[in-house]
């Protein structure tokens, strides 16, 4: 593969796992997970992870995972190279790998004495591959192996970062999210 098809195939396999945030973002508020409850004197997980954010993040990437898939033979044959299709298995590992990333990274945000919203620079910007990445090699091991190439994982954790800043820049300049970050 050439460079430029890797970072298409790393962009397209990714999809999946980009959008649950995004989305999250969107649908975002009500009950949050944690209920509430606090530990030691901080927030389990803080009013910014909702059960309605998270359900509505794993659905978009549920529901994109099916779209790319009908369209990859399509896009294949334009392109004149393969774009996977989507596994169900892998496509949970995704979004839902995503979501529980992110999740995550909230818990060890307050764990960190970092207010709702604070930037972690890093755990911001990977929180989401470093779990969805595994989950999906553990839900969908062939599928991983086959679409997931080494040069496939370097260009998506190279990539991430980039686009991540750059639509949460956008999303604040929308007013749709409270930080730039
Ligand atoms: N969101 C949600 N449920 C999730 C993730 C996000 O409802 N599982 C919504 C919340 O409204 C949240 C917004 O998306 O405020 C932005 O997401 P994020 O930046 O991840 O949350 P923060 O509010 O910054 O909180 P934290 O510091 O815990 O990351
Ligand atoms: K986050
Ligand atoms: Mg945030």
């Amino acid at each position: 593969m050439t460079l430029l098809e890797t970072v298409v195939v790393a962009f397209w396999a990714m999809l999946p796992a980009y959008v649950p945030n995004n989305a999250a973002v969107l649908a975002g508020g009500g009950r949050p997970i944690d209920g509430g409850r606090t530990w030691g004197d901080t927030r389990v997980l803080g009013d910014g992870k909702t059960w309605r954010g998270t359900a509505m993040g794993i659905f978009a990437g549920l529901a994109l995972a099916a779209v790319l898939t009908v369209l990859a033979p399509a896009v294949s044959d334009a392109l004149g190279f393969d774009v996977p299709e989507f596994e169900p298995l892998a496509a949970v590992g995704l979004a839902a790998g995503a979501m529980l990333g992110d999740i995550l990274a909230s818990f060890l945000k307050r764990r960190t004495g970092r207010q709702r919203g604070a930037m972690f620079p890093g755990l911001d910007q990977l929180d989401f591959v470093v779990v969805s990445l595994p989950l999906t090699a553990l839900l969908a091991t062939d599928w991983f192996r086959a679409v997931f190439t080494w040069n496939v994982i370097l260009v998506v954790v190279v990539v991430t970062p980039i686009l991540h800043v750059s639509t949460n820049m956008i999303a604040y300049k929308l007013g749709l999210k409270n930080e730039p970050w």
